[in-house]
């Protein structure tokens, strides 16, 4: 049993939604702020959703918050929503959320990035208006995931500190929306597909909440029926089957119907999710989709732009998607935590290839001590990352791979980004997870992405996984700005990797901090030409190792992070700006990719 939301919320016959998106009553917890959700919010601001807080005020005590925010709004019922399941899905509150309708708590959720619900089927009536109110924790601690740390500074003030390279964006980032289901419904939907020959079989599973009969039909693209079945299980064989192909996506449409009892035809619910028929597998050194060796080109992404943070956005998110075509990208990874849902059903009817990554980053204190030279101090370790972090990763690995497996856009799980795989304690840490991964999902292929501290000397965990991630930056943050060693370093170590563990690699980051309209002719870091003569470097290299499978820079777009002397204004890795212009590099990019 899986203690996550299962299906989204969608529009049916039998189903409806109310977006709750646009401006909320907001103010930030305080000592004088008691029990909010028992009265209208105090102040007069009021804040968008979906959009991170952090960058919308001018205040730098809400840019810095540490702890809760509240949100609040007046929701009306529908009227018509009689004897139905009511529940509110918040797609995401970052990092912890709960909800209280009038002066009830009646949910909460903690992980960053993933979907929970409020079932308010008990606590209100159709027709009435009620207060909602949503508290949303920013606190990252030992026992999160992502983890953190909070401490108290030399003028006595809250710091959140955290081990990762992007800013703590909080809030409500994603859509929250108010639903009806029916109260005997379809709850869950897993489909799989294979191809044989030119036909396509695709193999559903129901579960149900309260009884009825199922039937399932399958519709082409056009709203033809091409396959039926019966009950909670069945396979669908569809003869000719339009595969799903990375940049030509092809959808069929699996429609589950429940009726009443095996002998009404009473509808009671309807439900239908998108399927792409495809496989994945690894075969030697080649990842295949179809059956056919597959190269990822692309980025490591954040959900990251000016004013909004992480808030999700249907334009940046198209623009975005636009400017990955043009420069002949086929694939992108989510570093590093599950995004919003709107952006894997594009990928889905868009044809991008998607390597779906957990929260789980910064679970290693060796690059700190790395980077500043201070004491080491264990990562898995009880004041670390102990056992609850350890089941805190466990539930966003269920909750991630519940809300995406459906998704034919995902091709692998990524489950962790650069932890200390050198230290012992990684491996009781991240085997159970890894055998987690595999029983939920038995269909996709598992990677990582290893840092360059844990060489192939020191890594243990490497052989846990299907494919090899590897984050590299030869000639930046190593040999910085000489190409030439960066490059001989580079390939031994390919070549090695590949020699030891005959598995696919991909290099899942490489770049250098460039500032745009920096130009040198001696190609000298930080100028638009080190970039490119970076990237060709990089590129040279990946064309002599058999066993890269893929090259995904970092980053698609300059990213906001935390303060630092490492960082100006934020990580300016992008091959386009935060506000996405082409840097050289992007065309150097568009010429490998699309040869144009
Ligand atoms: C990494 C991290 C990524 C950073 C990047 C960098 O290895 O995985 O989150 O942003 O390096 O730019 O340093």
């Amino acid at each position: 049993e899986l203690d996550t939301v299962l299906l989204k919320p969608i529009d049916s016959s039998t189903r409806e939604i109310k977006s709750l998106d646009g401006l909320w009553r907001f103010a930030p917890a305080s000592d004088n702020l008691a029990e909010p959700w028992k009265s209208v919010l105090p102040g007069d601001l009021e804040c968008p959703v979906p959009a991170s807080y952090n960058d919308i005020f001018l205040l730098p005590s809400l840019r810095n918050h540490v702890g809760k925010v509240w949100y609040q709004r007046t929701v009306h019922i529908p009227r018509g929503w009689k004897d139905q399941r009511i529940f509110l899905r918040l797609d995401a509150a970052t990092h912890e959320g709960e909800v209280y309708v009038g002066d009830k708590k009646i949910a909460s959720h903690v992980g960053g990035y993933t979907p929970f619900e409020a079932d308010l089927t008990e606590h209100v009536k159709p027709g009435e208006a009620v207060r909602v109110t949503v508290g949303v924790d920013n606190i990252l601690t030992h026992e999160t995931v992502p983890p953190g740390e909070v401490v108290t500074n030399a003028v006595g003030k809250k710091e959140q500190k955290y081990f990762h390279d992007f800013f703590n964006y909080a809030g409500l980032a994603r859509s929250v929306r108010l639903c009806c289901a029916p109260k005997n419904r379809v709850e869950d939907i897993t489909v799989t597909t294979d191809v044989r020959g030119s036909a396509g079989a695709v193999e559903y599973k129901l579960e149900l909440e309260g009884k009825g009969r199922a039937e399932a039909e399958l519709l082409d693209a056009e709203d033809k029926v091409v396959g039926k079945a019966s009950g909670l299980e069945g396979l669908i064989d569809v003869a000719n089957a339009k595969l799903w192909q990375p940049g030509a996506a092809y959808l069929y449409s699996l429609r589950i119907r429940l009726y009443a009892s095996d002998t009404s035809d009473e509808l009671v619910d309807e439900y239908s999710i998108p399927v792409g028929i495809r496989t994945v597998k690894v075969s030697g050194k080649k990842f295949l989709i179809n059956d056919k060796p597959f190269y990822f080109r692309g980025f490591g992404k954040h959900e990251d732009t000016p004013v909004k943070g992480k808030g999700h956005d249907d334009a940046w998110m198209v623009h975005d998607f636009e400017l990955m075509r043009w420069i002949g990208a086929n694939s992108f990874r989510t570093s590093h935590y599950p995004y919003a849902e709107d952006v894997m059903d594009y990928a889905d009817k868009h044809g991008w290839v998607v390597i779906g990554e957990t929260a789980a980053v910064g679970l290693n204190l060796g690059i700190i001590s790395g980077i500043t030279g201070g004491p080491k101090r264990k990562t898995f370790a009880p004041d670390f990352a102990n056992d609850n972090t350890q089941a805190a990763l466990r539930k966003g690995i269920e909750e991630l791979l519940q809300r995406d497996k459906n998704h034919p856009s995902v091709v692998m799980w990524s489950i962790t980004n650069e932890p200390d795989s050198s230290e012992e304690g990684s491996r009781p840490f991240f085997e159970p997870l890894v055998k987690r991964a595999r029983e939920l999902d038995p269909t996709r292929p598992l990677t990582y992405a290893n840092v360059t501290f844990c060489t192939l000397e020191k890594d243990i965990l490497a052989d846990l996984f299907d494919v090899i991630g590897l984050n590299r930056y030869y000639g930046w943050y190593e040999f910085t700005g000489n190409l030439e060693i960066a490059e001989q370093k580079l390939e031994a170590e390919l070549l090695a990797w590949e020699a030891k563990h005959q598995k696919p690699m991909i290099m899942f980051e490489y770049g250098v901090d460039t500032v745009t309209g920096l130009h040198s002719v001696h190609a000298q870091p930080w100028s638009e030409e080190y970039q490119v003569e970076y990237y060709e470097m990089y590129h040279r290299v990946f064309d002599r190792v058999d066993a890269v499978i893929g090259e995904q820079a970092w980053n698609f777009a300059d990213f906001g992070t935390g303060v630092g002397i490492f960082r100006v204004d934020g990580n300016r890795k992008g091959v386009f700006t935060r506000d996405r212009r082409p840097k050289a590099a992007a065309h150097t990019f568009r010429k490998r990719w699309t040869g144009k």
